[in-house]
């Protein structure tokens, strides 16, 4: 089920379809070589999601700032390869959306638990925002907080499930958005978590 919910912005509610158990078996995977940790805001207070990534490249924050990098800093290991079951799902999931050929070399794998949000930002630290973001929601239901171009006026509200997957390109590319604090609550996917996957071109 296609709904076009902004100009450039695709849900494709229960995209992961048949995909299920290869998409968790890889995302199991890849944290159990790279763990979720909470990671530090350039202001020095800790993030309440906890993150891990795979690809060429991750997301981190610091002191020193947001950025990415090949590595992950706990380590010093190159952050796992993409499972090719990832690579293939996001591809395909963007090329539903209208953008074919998306190659992703970036995903951030974010985790909530109950209580958890995350603020209204913009995602600008990718080289080309003309590539999408591709995410997949996985586990317990989230509240998804859709803002404008601006940081201030009115907010949408989109509850996010299990499966659920969000292209974002073209003119939606740059909006606010961010996450409700998270209800309490089970999955037989997840446990008692929320795990949100966003494919970037970031380098
Ligand atoms: C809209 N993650 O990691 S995914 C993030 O559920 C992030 O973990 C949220 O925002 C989460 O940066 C939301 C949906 C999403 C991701 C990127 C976007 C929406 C977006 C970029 C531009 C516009
Ligand atoms: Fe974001």
């Amino acid at each position: 089920r296609r709904e076009d919910f902004a100009p450039g912005a695709v849900l494709l509610r229960g995209g992961l379809a048949d995909q299920q158990e290869a998409v968790l078996a890889a995302v199991r995977a890849v944290t159990a070589q790279t763990a979720f940790r909470r990671m530090q805001t350039p202001g020095g207070q800790s993030m309440s999601v906890a993150t891990s990534s795979c690809g060429a490249l991750g997301w981190v924050t610091d002191r020193k700032g947001y950025r990415y990098v090949a590595a992950d800093p706990q380590t010093g290991i190159p952050w796992p390869v993409m499972p090719g079951v990832l690579h293939g799902f996001a591809r395909a999931m963007a090329e539903m959306a209208g953008y074919p050929g998306f190659d992703p070399d970036s995903c951030l794998i974010n985790r909530y638990a109950a209580g958890v949000k995350m603020g209204l930002h913009q995602d600008r630290d990718e080289a080309d925002f003309t590539q999408p973001i591709v995410s997949l929601s996985l586990g317990i239901p989230a509240v998804f907080l859709w803002g404008g171009l601006a940081r201030t006026g009115p907010v949408r509200r989109i509850t996010l499930s299990h499966g659920d997957v969000v292209v974002w390109g073209g003119p939606s590319r740059l909006v606010f958005h961010g996450i409700a604090p998270l209800k309490p609550g089970t999955h037989p996917a997840t446990g008692e978590v929320r795990i949100n996957l966003t494919f970037r071109r970031a380098g």
